[in-house]
């Protein structure tokens, strides 16, 4: 059975559209195409592009299909998700802790807290921050964050959406800022630094989750490629094989691509 993984979408519905019609993966009355497949989205929805409840609406739709035809439709949480979700329950109201603005410094659109529906926060919520799948780790940043929230893939999930589901807001901005932690598994830092031990950290988030391979997004590919945004076509691996970066950088003016195994 195939497994295909579609990388940050950041609102570009449209493309993402585009991209599952190019490869026959739904009809062309966008529904369910794939069978017993699973698909698997990355996280971050939202944001930085036009229509992220657009995005978040079509997933939930393909989830309901795959669930009638034996397929799965897996979705991750993104660190936008997580301040989207802040800035839809707190608003500005925290002083310290201006939630609403924060998302908007990240990109968000007004236009979709505007639709979003209680539904499609209910989802949101719950959206687990890790999986395996076919025995790879399935994770949104590249970093080792999730550890501050269990040892297990059940642990940390259950832990984060009781987080998602609270009013401790000193957790949220907590978990917010956890998520500038990032190039962790790589062989150079945020700075281009080296970073030897890049390849460590890889194996021993593995040995605590299980799984051969980490597969994250959160990092668009050309920054690592040097490559334009609209020339991206394929992952980019590394650590030895143990981490797939499946960013596509479509915020940027990437058309998408569909890792699959
Ligand atoms: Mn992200």
């Amino acid at each position: 059975m195939t497994t295909y993984i579609i990388g940050d979408v950041h609102g570009q519905y449209e493309k993402l559209v585009a991209l599952l019609r190019r490869e026959n993966l739904i009809t062309p009355q966008l529904d369910w195409a794939m069978g017993d497949a699973t698909l698997c989205f990355m996280g971050d929805y939202f944001d930085r592009g036009p229509n992220g409840v657009g995005v978040v609406e079509f997933i939930i739709h393909l989830q309901q299909q795959a669930s009638q035809q034996g397929g799965i439709v897996h979705a991750l949480l993104g660190n936008h998700e997580v301040a989207f979700l802040a800035a839809y329950r707190f608003g500005d109201h925290r002083q310290s802790k201006p939630f609403f603005t924060n998302w908007l410094d990240m990109g968000g659109v007004m236009d979709d807290m505007q639709h979003i529906t209680p539904e499609q926060i209910h989802w949101l919520s719950h959206l687990p921050a890790m999986l395996l799948v076919d025995n790879r780790l399935l994770i949104h940043a590249d970093s080792s964050i999730y550890t501050a929230y269990g040892a297990s893939v059940e642990e940390v999930n259950n832990n984060i959406t009781h987080l998602l589901n609270s009013d401790d807001d000193v957790q949220w901005h907590k978990l917010l800022r956890q998520f500038r932690q990032r190039y962790e598994f790589l062989p150079f830092n945020w700075h281009g630094e080296k970073q030897p031990q890049g390849l460590a950290r890889a194996q021993a988030f593995l040995t605590i989750y299980g799984g051969v391979q980490i597969v994250h997004g959160h990092l668009p590919v050309f920054r690592l490629t040097n490559q334009a945004p609209e020339e991206v076509t394929e992952p980019y691996i590394y650590a030895d094989g143990l981490c797939v970066d499946v960013d596509p950088g479509m915020y940027k003016g990437g058309h998408g691509f569909i890792f699959r195994w």
